[in-house]
């Protein structure tokens, strides 16, 4: 299955996001848990999203698209300490904006760091999406990833996995060094607009088909 990719824009503020019909699947999760090195894993690119040791280096929204009605939107990261106060602050609205006002997003791909499990931050975001969603009724999606799970031995994946029960949805196991759980993420991720989905699992518990939300 082939998710091809292309870098279309950045955006520093929700005004210079892209207006179009396209269905919108956002990656976000705390900074340098891998969601760039995910995007590119997905899209079998190596330089696509920029990969980086220093953590909080995707500090705008960045649009890719994938064929004529998919795009893919890597967030920046959430939680740096080392971040300035106020860059910290600018990036959780507009993460925030994104979130309320996003008319097309279908899904949010919650990225965590298998080793660590879901914390404040993850838990705060599943019930935004939640409340989002209970609001307007539509269709987006929750898809958990647990991530860097090549960094976890095979007596830890149990415990490590068990983290992810209160968050409510099963988290995808993945690495992007790996390629464990690409695959099936590729699949959840392309079944958000094919109209043979079934097995996207939906934060509301139901499909529908409308998305808008213009709070
Ligand atoms: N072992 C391992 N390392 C990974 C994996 N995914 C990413 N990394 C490493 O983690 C670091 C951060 O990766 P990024 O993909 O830049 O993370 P990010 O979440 O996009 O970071 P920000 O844009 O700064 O928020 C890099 O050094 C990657 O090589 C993985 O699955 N396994
Ligand atoms: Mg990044």
């Amino acid at each position: 299955m082939r998710l091809e990719a292309e870098f279309l824009c950045s955006a520093l503020t929700i005004a210079e996001c892209p207006r179009w019909k396209r269905a919108e699947i956002a990656l976000a999760g705390r900074s340098n848990v891998g969601k760039s090195s995910l995007l590119n894993a997905l899209a079998r690119r190596k330089n696509l999203a920029r990969i980086s040791k220093t953590p909080g280096r995707t500090r705008c929204l960045n649009f890719f698209t994938v064929g004529d009605r998919l795009a893919l939107v890597d967030l920046p990261g959430y939680g740096y300490a080392k971040m300035a106060r106020a860059e910290a602050e600018k990036i959780g609205r507009l993460m925030e904006q994104y979130l309320r006002q996003g008319h097309n997003l279908k899904a949010l791909v919650l990225i965590v760091d298998a080793r660590r499990g879901p914390q404040q931050e993850e838990f705060t975001l599943a019930r935004f999406l939640q409340n989002r969603l209970s609001r307007v009724g539509n269709d987006a999606h929750l898809i958990v990833v647990a991530t860097k799970c090549d960094k976890l031995n095979r007596a830890e994946r149990g415990p490590a996995l068990r983290r992810f029960e209160k968050i409510g949805a099963a988290p995808i196991i993945c690495s992007a060094t790996t390629g464990e759980g690409i695959d099936q993420l590729r699949r959840q991720i392309l079944d958000v607009v094919s109209p043979h989905r079934t097995d996207v699992p939906s934060v509301t518990g139901q499909a529908t088909t409308q998305a808008s939300d213009d709070s």
